[in-house]
């Protein structure tokens, strides 16, 4: 039997969600602030609705996917005791203030909040590369995973509606670091004369086999102690990051996106961490 679902908001991946909606049987009513946006997935199927009040009555689950918290806010401003009962689905990236402000407003208003971070692209929902994260209301998780699960994996991660939101925001910090990292280390290959395809031998191999530090990173993170077995020292990697940064400017590329990572290196040799592992980083982001 299928179940129904609104999806508001109709951009490149709320498109997307609310095409695997459709092609996993669910019964799936949309609205957009530009209707035009809507007709491809009429055509598959979908049902139009003509306003937010609409979508809202359609269905018990309600899935938003805008560009921001301001869009989800303004979307919402009106919906009233209507939103009482239902589900809210909210993949918005967001942060943990626009969570909670979002999420007190819905429960004062009776619905069940859940909040969310889509880990993919559109192309990828409805693959198993997708993964998304939920966290909020239990039950309404439990009531509504098995039409969620037409977007890839989900993960639910606990009832504070802001684990999701920041667990996303962690994921993205670590792959703006990996494509910061690769385009710093292009741009400098580049500027003595490597194209990005000549360089890509050389870099994607060595960033595989540097993700296989990360469990001992983690180790060292979770125990505090950047300190036993040291392989490669702060003392001896700050040369090289500081090199990296002069010889950036030398060569003519903007070091902005090494210079946080000297600051920190610096930070923490002031500190008398100089012969720790380089994970000791971690402490010195966290202020220590
Ligand atoms: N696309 C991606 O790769 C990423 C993957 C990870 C998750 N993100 C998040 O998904 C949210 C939406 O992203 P999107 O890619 O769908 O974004 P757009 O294609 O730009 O569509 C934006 C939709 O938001 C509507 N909208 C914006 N402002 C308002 C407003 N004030 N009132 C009502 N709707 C609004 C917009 O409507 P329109 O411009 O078509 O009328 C689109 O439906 C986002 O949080 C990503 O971080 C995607």
């Amino acid at each position: 039997m299928s179940r129904s679902i609104s999806i508001i908001g109709l951009g490149a991946m709320g498109a997307a969600l609310a095409g695997a909606l459709i092609d996993t049987g669910n019964a799936v009513t949309v609205w957009n602030r530009t209707p035009a946006r809507a007709d491809a997935l009429i055509a598959r199927g979908a049902r139009r609705a003509a306003t937010v009040a609409d979508a809202i009555a359609a269905s018990d689950v309600l899935v938003l996917c805008l560009t921001d918290y301001a869009a989800v806010e303004t979307t919402l401003a009106d919906v009233g005791a209507a939103i009482a009962g239902k589900t809210v689905v909210n993949l918005t990236n967001g942060r943990p203030d626009e969570v909670r402000a979002i999420a007190a407003r819905l429960d004062g208003l009776g619905a069940r909040y859940l909040d969310s971070g889509i880990m993919a692209t559109p192309p990828m929902i409805g693959t198993p590369h997708a993964f998304v994260l939920y966290s909020g209301d239990s039950a309404a998780f439990r009531d509504a995973e098995e039409q969620l699960a037409a977007f890839g994996q989900s993960h639910y991660l606990g009832e504070d509606p802001v684990l999701a939101a920041v667990s996303d925001l962690a994921l993205l910090s670590a792959m703006y670091g990996l494509f910061g990292g690769y385009l710093h280390a292009t741009a400098l290959a580049g500027s003595v004369g490597f194209t990005a395809k000549q360089f890509l031998p050389l870099v994607e191999p060595w960033l595989a086999a540097m993700m296989t530090a990360l469990p001992d990173y983690a180790e060292r993170i979770d125990s505090g102690d950047h300190a036993r077995d040291v392989m490669s020292n702060l003392q001896m990697q700050s040369v090289a990051i500081t090199n990296i940064v002069a010889a950036s400017r030398s060569l003519g590329i903007d070091p902005a996106f090494m210079e946080p990572i000297e600051r920190l290196a610096k930070k923490r040799l002031a500190a008398g961490f100089g012969s720790d592992e380089a994970s000791g980083l971690i402490e010195a982001m966290r202020g220590k």
